[in-house]
């Protein structure tokens, strides 16, 4: 009976450190817990889910899609999507929403924006006869003055299908785009660590990722 309950008190603690090590899967940056990867359901997305399931909402599966890879703080939303409007990106494209969790893993919240650039055959790394683009997708942090982003270049054009061709390049080209008088960005400056766990090596869907993001913030 002795060792029946011991067992019994044995497996409890084992649920609860299962239970209380979800959060494991998140990253921070300065106290703002996100999952490393933006997330979408196998129906929409199923290279998302090739990798395995992330995360299971109402029911449904979502996989890790495109790695987090840049990292704002100190800005609003509105403010980034502004001063990108500014640099010639637009509402203008089709992409399906995607979702995170916060440092509350039972909570997928969507993006709050997209945002597209896009890059004319033959020039800027696009390949002669396509029309290629960078796309952006952003998310508040809850409860924070942290907004995270996930962007790429693909190939594909306005409509799909769209294949990813850099997460590298487009973080470059929105620290290019958000460097001016008032913000600054440290490349590659915030390591992200559950990210690196889960992709287990260089290259994220075969495309090169370094896990580590870029911060953007005021001068
Ligand atoms: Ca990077």
């Amino acid at each position: 009976m002795k060792r029946l309950a011991v067992a019994v008190v044995l497996a409890l603690v084992t649920l609860a450190w299962a239970v209380g090590s979800a959060g494991a899967a998140s990253d921070t940056y300065q106290g703002a817990a996100f999952h490393p990867f933006t997330m979408d359901p196998a129906s929409t997305d199923p290279e998302c889910t090739a990798n395995g399931v992330a995360h299971v909402y109402g029911g449904v599966a979502y996989g890790d899609c495109d790695p987090i890879n840049v990292v704002f703080s100190k800005l609003t939303a509105s403010q980034i999507v502004s001063a990108l409007l500014a640099k010639g990106w637009t509402r203008l494209g089709d992409g399906e929403t995607q979702y995170l969790h916060f440092a509350n893993e039972n909570v997928a919240v969507a993006q709050s924006t997209m945002l597209y650039s896009y890059v004319r055959g033959g020039t800027g790394g696009c390949p002669s006869g396509q029309l290629c683009r960078y796309h952006i997708r952003l998310w508040p942090v809850t409860n924070t003055n942290v907004v995270v982003a996930g962007v790429h270049f693909e190939t594909g054009g306005f409509l799909g299908p769209h294949i990813v061709q850099s997460w590298e390049q487009a973080e470059a080209r929105v620290c290019s785009d958000l460097t001016n008088t008032k913000w600054k960005c440290n490349a590659e400056s915030v390591p992200l660590p559950n990210q690196a766990a889960i992709q287990a090596g260089p290259t994220w869907r075969g495309v090169p990722n370094d896990t580590t993001a870029s911060l953007i913030t005021t001068r």
